[in-house]
């Protein structure tokens, strides 16, 4: 019979046996990324001390206290030469908070720092927060921006689903105290929106995704550009569409931005999700385009359909056929950390670099939007290769 000590030990040495575990990349890979064996993050990697009351009196059967149901959707940055995620954790409460994790490499050990962020409220308290993209600001700032989902006031009496969505915005120098900002004023709902790391014309950039709806992007949708005066009171007076949705393509029933864009030579870089309805229910997954540099509202490359769509056991969560992004890291020698979320359940990383993704997004065939110019796009393709591989014969 154990002892409560050594079962709390042996509690202690499994969780730390999950952290530790090494992550290797998959032998396949396409070219343009590798995946990863094992996920970086789940709930059971959340540290005992938040799921547990270690305590043999207020505990004795060491029953877990408070669930931790997934760790997902994570904003990213490189942070005193540590990896940092700001994973959205839930509990299994169905509550989503923000804390933050980090790893030396970037692709395993990634540990929670003791306590979740104590994120201040709005002034309307919202229900649920998720989903941060951080953005380092030229201006000094790390901001947050993050979805504010409240119960729909206008929804008929006993609709306890209808919600609305929010940005909010937060700033922080050191990711433990932060400052609430005022949600970002806009005439529509908006989830996705991320603040450009630079400033344009003197002005704070905000990618942004008008919505009809809580879900359905209706009338709206697609990826929006917005400059703003002042982000201590944001508000978005006028909304260009820069990357559309298309009928027939992995983005037809919406879009969203994911992290904010890596500058590279060529242009900017972006890593967006595209939403495609089905018999099995809405299929999530991510793609790239690049913008230029002398006009970010101008996109110079997209290539056609999805960059990374789930695979294997990424198929499976609480919402199934779902990757979705909202951080990643560019080293300094040109090495890019991808990391995505599968079927809103649990964090994973791909791993490629600048020269690599800038090649995948400027030398991919764009989608023609048609069968028959996939089928002409393919032909040329055939063509060139048969010419190599026989001499034109
Ligand atoms: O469940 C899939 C995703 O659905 C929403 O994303 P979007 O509005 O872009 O379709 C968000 O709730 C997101 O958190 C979630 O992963």
């Amino acid at each position: 019979m154990k002892s409560y000590k050594e079962k709390v030990q042996r509690l202690l040495d499994e969780h730390e046996a999950l952290l530790s575990r090494k992550n290797v990349p998959l032998k396949y890979t396409n070219g343009i990324c590798n995946r990863y064996e094992h996920p970086i993050l789940t709930g059971a990697h959340t540290p005992v001390i938040w799921r547990y009351d270690l305590n043999e009196k207020t505990n004795p059967y060491l029953m877990e206290r408070i669930g931790m149901n997934a760790a997902f959707n994570s904003g990213a940055m490189k942070w005193n030469g540590k990896y940092l995620l700001v994973v959205r954790v839930e509990g299994a409460d169905r509550k989503s908070f923000f804390a933050v994790a980090e790893s030396p490499n970037g692709i395993d050990n990634f540990r929670f720092w003791d306590y979740p962020i104590t994120m201040p409220e709005d002034v309307i308290p919202a229900t649920n927060i998720y989903d941060m993209r951080l953005t380092a600001h030229a201006d000094g700032w790390i901001y947050g921006v993050f979805c504010a989902e409240r119960h729909d006031e206008n929804a008929p009496a006993g609709d306890l689903s209808s919600a609305t969505a929010t940005a909010a915005i937060a700033r922080t120098k050191d990711l433990i105290n932060w400052e609430r900002l005022p949600d970002l004023k806009t005439k529509s709902q908006q989830r996705n929106v991320v603040l450009h790391p630079e400033f344009v014309d003197g002005k704070y950039a905000l990618y942004t995704r008008p919505q009809d709806g809580f879900i359905d992007a209706g009338s709206g949708g697609g990826i929006g550009w917005a400059l703003v005066d002042d982000m201590t009171n944001a508000e978005v007076k006028e909304e260009k569409i820069i990357d559309q949705r298309f009928y027939h393509t992995i983005k037809e029933v919406k879009n969203g931005e994911g992290p904010h864009p890596i500058k590279t030579p060529k242009g900017w870089l972006h890593l967006a999700h595209g939403v495609r309805g089905c018999a099995a229910g809405l299929r999530y997954v991510l793609y790239m385009y690049m913008t230029s540099l002398e006009d970010p509202t101008k996109v110079i490359a997209s290539p056609a359909g999805h960059f990374l769509a789930p695979e294997g056991e990424e198929r499976i969560g609480d919402v199934s056929n779902v990757l979705f992004t909202n951080g990643w890291i560019a080293d300094e020698d040109g090495k890019v950390f991808i990391y995505y979320a599968s079927s809103d359940t649990r964090m994973h990383v791909a791993t490629s670099t600048i020269d690599q993704l800038v090649d995948y997004c400027m030398n991919t065939p764009q989608d023609g939007l048609y069968s028959h110019t996939s089928v002409d796009t393919l032909n040329k393709q055939i063509r060139k290769n048969l010419e190599i591989l026989h001499g034109g014969k």
